[in-house]
């Protein structure tokens, strides 16, 4: 019961996010990598050493991957490249994840699309 409760209140409702926010600079982050078209910041919860978000700065509907489209195909390539800069830039190009957590069954919490880039320690397989 209680866990239904949660993944409704976690589902995709289509509406803002807290991320429209960090987009505006409207609550702080802090910013890893930009340019025009994804924004990629840390975790504000770091579940490893590095812990970046690389989102895109325009939604088009992507709450979710569960969302995407070939129209899409750009952004979402980007959004890998930008993976790699940020694995880069933070030292971890030799062993990083990279993990897009899709709906309620995968622990989404926030409905507009974005990439974990995790690093700095040893990963474990299978994940949780
Ligand atoms: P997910 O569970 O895949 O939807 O991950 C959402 C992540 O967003 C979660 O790891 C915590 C992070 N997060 C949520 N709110 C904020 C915020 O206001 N600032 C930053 N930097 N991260 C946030």
């Amino acid at each position: 019961e209680a866990s239904a409760k949660a993944a409704a209140a976690s589902a995709d409702n289509g509406g803002p996010t807290i991320f429209d926010k960090i987009i505006a600079k409207e609550i702080p982050s802090t910013i890893v990598y930009e340019d025009d078209k994804v924004l990629a910041f840390r975790d504000i919860n770091p579940q490893a050493p590095v812990h970046v978000l690389v989102i895109p700065k325009l939604r088009d509907g992507l709450t979710h991957l569960g969302k995407a489209e070939l129209r899409h195909a750009e952004i979402l390539g980007h959004l890998l490249c930008a993976a790699k800069i940020v694995a880069e830039k933070e030292g971890i190009v030799d062993g990083f994840r990279v993990v897009i957590n899709n709906g309620p069954e995968a622990c989404q919490s926030v409905y507009h699309l974005h990439l974990h880039i995790l690093g700095g320690r040893q990963m474990k397989w299978p994940p949780g």
